[in-house]
């Protein structure tokens, strides 16, 4: 007799691993790449842990051949990547870098010849300092320059690319970069202009579905990665459920539930007060076009329970409580279920992709020829059976995104912190695979949890 937790998932399901351009391609100068806001950051003495720089990467740019070649011989037929946007515009603007796009047309050629099926992300936090000069993201200009790379990216690839993501997580390169100042441009903004900043990201994600939508083609489908708050409630039963759904619905009202209603909230404009973005007449018609699918980003997320009347209550957590090298990615593998519950029930989406979800540790060493990483193992197969239970409860997950495929620039962590189930020896490039990748492998083999 087969026991359900054993079943397999769903036949078609996408099991994929995902990267970032500014994560891993190196050759941050190369063939008429401008400068990003990130290679500038990466300058400044103290931003970066150790004063890693994304010159070099993985030096993917000139290896993608045998990364796609290690790819396919996990069994991976599904890769999420970025594209570059100083690549294809150095200013921002203006002039059209074409070996630029000749990069991305080879590496294309190139998965195709491996049996790899891209997924692609428009903007994954690298935005050309150019723009940044001329206000970055606090400018409207920014939006419409934008708009004008992200149309002719599709134009480019149309023949090629049928998934389109518009942009990687909102809330980190606009709160965290321009209000906290961790990640680049390192700036803190007051409340109107991060409001603004929000919303212009917000007119950017719909000019790059209006993008796919004219030149993608009848098969292109599109999407938004968001990094949405996600909260487990303490205990599953309807009062802790409740105060779950509540806080989720408040912390994400500025971005999905904006989207989702087709303009902000009067909760919303009331939070903001006199600090409201401005909103242009056709915005929302842009914004809340329909797209065909929601990419959730999930890690980890603050546990929640109905305190006095009802109201959502975090629970902190106890200096015993178990996390990742990361300090902010404690453990809660049931964020793979109440992400994907909570957006499904508050939102209605009807086809959800995992894009990311992971773990970061620091020492992971080469030892005889192998990595052992039982510890990512275990995050793996302890979010993975999390999946599985939303499968099985009837929430719509087409697909799940492993971050990372390799070891590559974790931002502010620069190389120190190793998100891959790829060893990468940032000294010699050797690749390794680690226990997990083979573990990942037999995932996909076999279609179900193993
Ligand atoms: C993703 O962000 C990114 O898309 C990816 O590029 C990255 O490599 C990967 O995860 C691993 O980090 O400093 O306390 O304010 C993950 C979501 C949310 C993680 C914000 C870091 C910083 C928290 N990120 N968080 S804090």
């Amino acid at each position: 007799m087969s026991l359900p937790c054993n079943s397999t998932f769903p036949a078609g399901f996408i099991w994929g691993v995902a990267t970032a351009a500014a994560q891993i391609e190196g050759a941050a100068f190369t063939d008429g790449k401008g400068e990003s806001i990130w290679d500038r950051f990466a300058r400044q003495p103290g931003k970066v842990h150790g004063g890693d720089t994304l010159d070099v990467a993985c030096d993917h740019y000139h290896r993608f051949d045998e990364d796609f070649a290690l790819m396919a011989s996990l069994g991976v037929k599904h890769y999420r990547l970025s594209i570059s946007w100083p690549r294809i515009y150095p200013d921002g603007d203006g002039e059209l870098n074409q070996a630029g796009l000749d990069f991305y047309a080879r590496l294309f050629d190139a998965m195709a010849r491996h049996g790899i099926t891209p997924w692609v992300t428009l903007f994954h936090w690298d935005l050309p300092q150019a723009l940044e000069d001329r206000g970055g993201w606090r400018a409207r200009e920014t939006v419409e320059a934008f708009g004008r790379y992200a149309t002719t990216v599709v134009q480019a690839f149309a023949d090629r690319i049928e998934h389109w993501i518009t942009l990687n997580e909102i809330r980190c390169f606009t709160q965290l970069a321009y209000g906290y100042g961790l990640k680049a441009p390192g700036v803190k903004v007051d409340a109107a202009t991060l409001n603004q900043i929000y919303h212009h990201a917000l007119v950017s994600h719909g000019l790059a579905v209006q993008a796919v939508r004219q030149y993608g083609g009848p098969r292109a489908q599109v999407g938004l990665t968001d990094n949405s708050d996600v909260c487990i409630p303490v205990t599953e039963t309807p009062a802790d459920i409740a105060a779950a759904r509540e806080w989720y619905r408040r912390k994400n009202l500025h971005l999905l539930g904006a989207i989702s209603n087709g303009g902000y909230s009067d909760e919303y404009l009331e939070r903001c007060g006199k600090d409201a973005p401005k909103v242009a007449a056709d915005d929302f018609a842009l914004i809340s076009a329909p797209t065909d699918f929601l990419g959730l980003n999930l890690y980890t997320g603050p546990f929640v329970r109905a305190g006095a009347d009802g109201e959502p209550e975090e629970v902190l957590l106890p200096s015993a409580y178990p996390k990742a090298d990361s300090p902010w990615l404690h453990w809660a593998p049931q964020v793979i279920y109440w992400g994907t519950r909570l957006a499904h029930e508050t939102y209605g989406v009807k086809s959800i992709y995992i894009t990311e979800n992971g773990c970061g540790y620091n020492d992971e060493p080469v030892v005889a020829g192998e990595v052992n990483d039982l510890h990512r193992r275990e995050f793996l197969r302890a979010h993975l059976r999390e999946l599985q239970r939303a499968i099985a409860d009837g929430i719509p997950v087409d697909g799940y995104f492993l971050w990372s495929f390799m070891d590559n620039f974790e931002w502010e962590d620069g190389y120190e912190r190793r998100f891959g189930i790829v060893h990468v020896d940032f000294a010699t490039q050797q690749r390794t695979p680690k226990l997990s990748a083979h573990y990942y492998a037999a995932v996909i083999s076999a279609n179900r949890v193993v």
